[in-house]
């Protein structure tokens, strides 16, 4: 594969990340009390028989809709003698903001309504080209939580302490068509369809159920405003790539992945190519990557673009043809760029390292992973074929538990100074390579899994009695845990990807 140098060098803090995701899941709470009144009255009458002012129908919301969420989805009808070509939304009295629209003669229009807490007045505006227009307005109350109903009963627990964001979402599921709207009643049939339309602060929520397709998503989120696509609930959404390269190919940046499924492909599981995407609580697996130049993996960021990731609470297995013996070329979760954050993943059956890291990577985080039974290593720490100048230095590899591998955590070809701390590392070939750092506070004990199966069909989380519990470092800890439950839990972090007390 062909890289390129360009990279950012913005810090990123990783607990923030989570203050936001618990914000998000306190709004989604909210409650959406329609009480809705719809007028239309045209503003300025037609100057002449030869240009009318457009018409406009408001089909959705419907009057008294009880929706979650922070705002709206909107759908109107318009039409002009020549065309609409202007569309806004005001709210609240506050500035006319514009809708992005082509210009029809006549057709739906689909757009979000950004709401505050209490009342609120909207108004939506048509235009033509002369300039004339038309208005229809709506009155809508947003509740506080608890004022009763649902909450929607979209939010699902799946995702334990991780709650989707609530921004305007839009929906793929089985007995879709791309010919609907996305809303959840009418949903998408497609992700590569869908992921077309999506604008930063958009969710894309994929429905229960198989889908053959291999996606590439090309737009991109802001900081503010990322974009989410997601599984409806984790593992519900399966994506059978059909021996494409890749099942998800991401090539925008400020995009999250999130808890799909996802089989098949022959390079890749789930690809980045731009900086600051996050892959959380994904499940990869049957990735038949072939032992040449191109390798593959299942979490996959290793370009050297792909700097600031963020993996999280996945879970990868079998990756490669394991009956072909080891390949130094395809692992489980891959890391090629600076400041990647790889934190609460299962990984197993990698033909070459359960974690890998190479090219341009350098000041990685990588903790409370669980890696165990690959054919090469459970971590390696190392870079080369990098064009940028950097070296694996200044990583903290900490609180992991790594068994039952050929090699167990170990440092490859150009290395610096990196911190590995409190790590678990036992019963592999060989626990430790390790050639410009140290490590500190590691245990070479029975980590006490509920039932050990290295053929994945175990319970990997600990016992009660486990010498694992409240051992972890509190350095760079994630707020949840592989099942998006509280991580800090007890004294201290347990080591692994679970935190039991
Ligand atoms: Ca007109
Ligand atoms: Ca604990």
């Amino acid at each position: 594969m062909g890289f390129d140098k360009a990279q950012r060098s913005n810090p990123r803090k990783v607990t923030p990340l989570f203050k936001e995701l618990f914000l998000m899941r306190q709004l989604s709470s909210l409650l959406l009390v329609g009480l809705l009144a719809a007028c239309s009255t045209n503003e300025q009458a037609p100057s002449s028989t030869t240009n009318q002012a457009p018409s406009l129908r408001i089909l959705s919301p419907s009057n008294g809709a009880s929706i979650s969420g922070s705002g709206t989805r909107a759908e109107v009808s318009v039409s002009d003698d020549k065309a609409v070509t202007r569309l806004t939304r005001q709210v609240n009295g506050g500035s006319e903001q514009d809708v992005e629209i082509q210009p029809t003669q006549s057709g739906n229009i689909i757009f979000w309504i950004p709401l505050v807490s209490g009342s609120n007045a909207v108004v939506i505006r048509a235009y033509d080209a002369e300039g004339l227009s038309t208005s229809a307005s709506l009155n809508l109350q947003v509740g506080s939580p608890g004022s009763g109903g649902s909450g929607g009963g979209s939010s699902g627990t799946d995702y334990g302490g991780y709650t989707l964001p609530s921004g305007p979402t839009y929906y793929v599921g089985p007995g879709g068509s791309n010919t609907n709207d996305g809303s959840r009643d009418r949903p998408w049939a497609t992700l590569s369809f869908a992921v077309q339309r999506l604008k930063p602060g958009d969710v894309l929520r994929v429905l229960p159920g198989s889908y053959n397709e291999s996606v590439q998503v090309t737009v991109s989120g802001t900081p503010s405003q990322r974009i989410t696509i997601a599984s409806d609930t984790r593992w519900g959404a399966k994506l059978n790539a059909q021996g494409n390269l890749f099942g998800i190919d991401v090539r925008g940046s400020y995009v999250d992945i999130v808890g799909f499924e996802v089989t098949n492909a022959t390079n890749s599981g789930i690809i980045s190519w731009a900086p600051y995407n996050r892959f959380l609580f994904n499940h990869v697996y049957g990735i038949r990557a072939q032992c040449d130049s191109n390798g593959g993996a299942g979490l996959n960021m290793s370009s050297p673009n792909s700097s600031d990731g963020v993996i999280l609470g996945n879970l990868a297995h079998d990756i490669g043809d394991l009956s072909q013996g080891f390949c130094v070329r395809i692992h489980g979760i891959y890391l090629g760029a600076p400041r990647g954050i790889i934190q609460n993943n299962i990984v197993y059956r990698a033909r070459g390292n359960g974690i890998n890291t190479w090219h341009a990577v350098t000041g990685a985080v990588i903790t409370h992973n669980l890696s165990f039974a690959n054919l090469y290593s459970g971590i390696s720490v190392g870079s080369g074929d990098n064009t940028n100048g950097n070296r694996a230095e200044n990583f903290l590899v900490a609180n992991n538990i790594v068994v039952y591998n050929p090699r167990g955590i170990r440092e490859v070809n150009n290395t610096g100074v990196n911190r590995f701390v409190n790590n678990l590392v036992w019963n592999n070939e060989v626990n430790w390579i390790l050639q410009t750092s140290t490590q500190q506070g590691s245990l070479s004990l029975d980590p006490g899994f509920v039932n050990y199966r290295p053929d994945g069909s175990g319970n990997y989380a600990l016992q009660s009695t486990s010498p694992a519990i409240d051992k972890g470092i509190t350095e760079q800890t994630p707020s949840i845990d592989f099942q998006a439950k509280p991580r800090l839990q007890g004294s201290a972090p347990d080591l692994g990807p679970f935190e039991v007390r």
